[in-house]
């Protein structure tokens, strides 16, 4: 399953996937989180190479959802996506990483915390844990899409060009995962209208991030526009559930 797939990817790939799990593993109180049944592992085919996606999915007290997703078109190209969904009482950031590898190449790498409140800005709490670690210089840093208001100043978007910056990358992302794990176990859950903003902040979030055309067309090419539709808002970018009306007396 997921460790074949993962086996046959770029380095970086492989290393990330392993560094996000084991920093999960070792901060959280991981449950197996339920992906609806025929998306766990998926395949179709893309101008005659095989697309494989496989997921892996888990929830904890302070996460819905946090879903690690490696995918491997043919020889071509190979793509981790990593999003972490906090429960909708939880006004703490997204996380968010993409790696996206053509013929060894690295093309993208980005990885952010992003504002879920309704100025998108970062607490203070994070932007001072945020600060104190290192930034390192990278040679090709990218410039963000339209669509990228959602990121923070602390987003990093680069090319790697060597495997020196695919390390610091790396290590970069395990040290966000690690600053939000802690502020994630050390916040206090809100309620009423705290607790929609959040909702609010996630569902602007998502609706950004579901236009991508770049992920769109890869998943069309292979299973069409519906079930990209599908996928995109059930399973990459679904949004929270909706509150329920009744009020404790
Ligand atoms: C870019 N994402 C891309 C690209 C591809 C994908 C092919 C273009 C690579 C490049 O510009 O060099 C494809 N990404 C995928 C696919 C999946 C995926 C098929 O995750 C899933 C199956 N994307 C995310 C998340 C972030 C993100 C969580 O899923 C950020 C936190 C960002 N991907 C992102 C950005 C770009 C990108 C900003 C560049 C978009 C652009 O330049 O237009």
């Amino acid at each position: 399953m997921i460790a074949s797939l993962r086996s046959q990817q770029h380095r970086l790939i492989q290393q990330l996937a392993d560094s996000i799990e084991e920093t999960w593993h070792r901060h959280l109180n991981l449950s197996h989180y339920g992906l609806p049944d025929d998306l766990g592992y998926v395949e179709g085919r893309l101008e005659g190479e095989k697309l494989a996606i496989e997921n892996r999915c888990y929830q904890s007290p302070e996460f819905r959802k946090m879903h690690l997703e490696l995918a491997k078109v043919g020889h071509s190209l190979d793509i981790l996506h990593c999003v972490m969904f906090p429960r909708s009482n939880y006004p703490i950031p997204m996380f968010g990483t993409d790696i996206v590898c053509g013929r060894s190449q690295i093309s993208a790498a980005i990885v952010d915390l992003s504002p879920t409140t309704p100025d998108l800005t970062l607490s203070d709490n994070y932007r001072e844990a945020l600060q104190a670690l290192s930034s390192p210089d990278f040679s090709q840093v990218r410039d963000l899409p339209d669509w990228g208001d959602i990121f923070s100043e602390f987003c990093l978007f680069v090319r790697p060009s060597n495997n020196a910056e695919a390390t610091l990358f790396l290590q970069q992302v395990t040290d966000y995962l690690t600053v939000h794990c802690q502020q994630a176990k050390a916040t206090t859950p809100v309620s009423g209208d705290r607790e929609a903003q959040v909702r609010a902040g996630q569902l602007y979030y998502c609706t950004k991030q579901r236009q991508n055309d770049k992920t769109r067309r890869v998943l069309e090419k292979a299973f069409g526009e519906a079930w990209t539709e599908r996928y995109m808002t059930t399973v990459l970018f679904d949004l929270p559930p909706q509150p329920t009306d009744i009020e404790s007396p």
